[in-house]
């Protein structure tokens, strides 16, 4: 056979693959390691890890309200989207936060100024929330750098694993929370246990803040233990706020996997905060859950039903009709900066997902005059993207938030907070 023979058949081949792919060359960037894709198939066969399977679906609009209106302009947004927007997620996602009246104190317990041999100053301070003669108590680790002007910037972690990991001693180091590293980069470092807060358990909502606070029987839509972290997190933020060598504008909520999550919420819940880094978070976190890969969120209420409110059930095996994906969770932080990261094993957090809702948020950001508009194809392993206000990595490995990713959140701070730092 000659070429001219041959050629109709190449161009007639070419424009099926043209109309198959939607008439859009389909590079995606980044792929799932092959293996990591067969050990995650095989060991939850029931469950979705491969690309080709993803469903198509459809995202709602940010811009578009629950009655068809579109959203014009920032007012708007500000007025009434965004406002329905988190309300859905109080109603049908992490429930709605108690409106029991409570007092609160912060009680310094201890003062370091030549923690890290002379590097930082460390604070302790409980946050005392008392109802009725009970009460719970929030300790709160900050280090401050010595070495330069305060106020400082400051990133404030949800630690969701052991308590050791925020040790302030600084006996036991914790690549979770590299406070050496962060302090030599001239940020500040603070962190809270969540179980402090609330155990991450299903007591039904017997013990931690809900004790406290909730009020009986609890509706459907009361929050659950995300949705008390995410408080959790805020409480920390009336101390840092009060602190003078805390840029008060620059707190960046930080959390990885179920932390990322509340990461996610604290931000979008309270405006205070200046930046949002969601780790690894996963099915309601970054991941858009239309997509239905990896973790599902049948899945998720199963295995933790005490993460979100009961209404959330609802949407088991029904992820279309949830009236918000994650790209509107991620929205609400805008025109704040965000950042999201994954790792390259890590399917069952479906990375392509993460990236794809941070893609998502373009329109919003846009139309609150910071322009961010990370493309469609997801950047290889190890390579961070930032667009204007917004940016992503998927580090190469397994679940976890190490050293690597948080150099990537600082860079990523220098980006967006200290112009020319870098
Ligand atoms: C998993 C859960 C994920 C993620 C993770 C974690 O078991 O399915 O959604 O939150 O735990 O927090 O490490």
């Amino acid at each position: 056979m000659n070429v001219s023979t041959i050629r109709p058949a190449i161009t007639f081949f070419l424009c099926f693959l043209f109309a198959a792919t939607g008439g859009v060359a389909q590079d995606q960037g980044w792929r799932a390691p092959e293996e990591a894709v067969r050990k995650m198939s095989e060991s939850r066969p029931h469950l979705n890890f491969r690309e080709e399977n993803v469903p198509s679906y459809t995202l709602p609009d940010p811009l578009t309200c629950l009655d068809g209106e579109k959203v014009k302009n920032a007012k708007m947004w500000y007025q009434k989207r965004r406002p329905e927007i988190l309300e859905l997620y109080r109603q049908h996602v992490f429930g709605r936060v108690p409106t029991t009246p409570y007092e609160q104190r912060f009680n310094v317990v201890n003062i370091d100024r030549q923690a890290m041999n002379g590097a930082a100053t460390l604070k302790e301070v409980d946050i005392v929330i008392s109802r009725e003669g009970k009460s719970l108590s929030i300790r709160l680790n900050l280090f401050t750098p010595n070495a330069v002007k305060k106020p400082v910037p400051t990133f404030l972690l949800i630690n969701n694993r052991g308590v050791e990991n925020i040790d302030p001693t600084r006996k036991h180091k914790s690549q979770f929370w590299p406070a050496e590293e962060v302090i030599a980069r001239g940020y500040g470092i603070a962190a809270f246990y969540n179980a402090d807060v609330d155990q991450d358990k299903f007591d039904h909502f017997q013990g931690g803040i809900h004790e406290l606070l909730d009020k009986q029987p609890r509706p459907d839509d009361a929050w659950g233990t995300i949705a008390a972290w995410a408080w959790g997190a805020s409480r920390c933020l009336d101390y840092l706020v009060t602190d003078g060598d805390v840029d008060k504008k620059k707190v960046a909520v930080v959390g990885h996997s179920r932390g990322g999550k509340t990461a996610l919420l604290a931000g979008a819940e309270d405006t205070r905060f200046g930046m949002t880094i969601s780790n690894e978070s996963g099915c309601t976190g970054a991941a858009l859950a239309r997509r239905k890969f990896g973790e599902t969120v049948a899945v998720i209420n199963r295995a933790f039903p005490h993460w979100f409110c009961t209404n959330y059930k609802q949407y088991n095996d029904r992820e279309d009709e949830l009236p918000v994906d994650s790209h509107m969770l991620m929205a609400l932080t805008a025109p704040r900066p965000l950042y999201v990261a994954s790792a390259s094993e890590d399917l069952w957090a479906d990375p392509r997902g993460s990236y794809l809702a941070l893609h998502h948020t373009k329109d919003v950001y846009r139309l609150l005059k910071a322009p961010s508009d990370i493309p469609e194809a997801m950047p290889p392993a190890n390579q961070q993207v930032i667009s204007g206000k917004v940016g992503y990595h998927v580090r190469d490995g397994s679940h976890n938030m190490l050293l690597e990713d948080w150099e990537r959140f600082m860079n990523f701070a220098d980006a967006v907070w200290r112009k020319g730092a870098r």
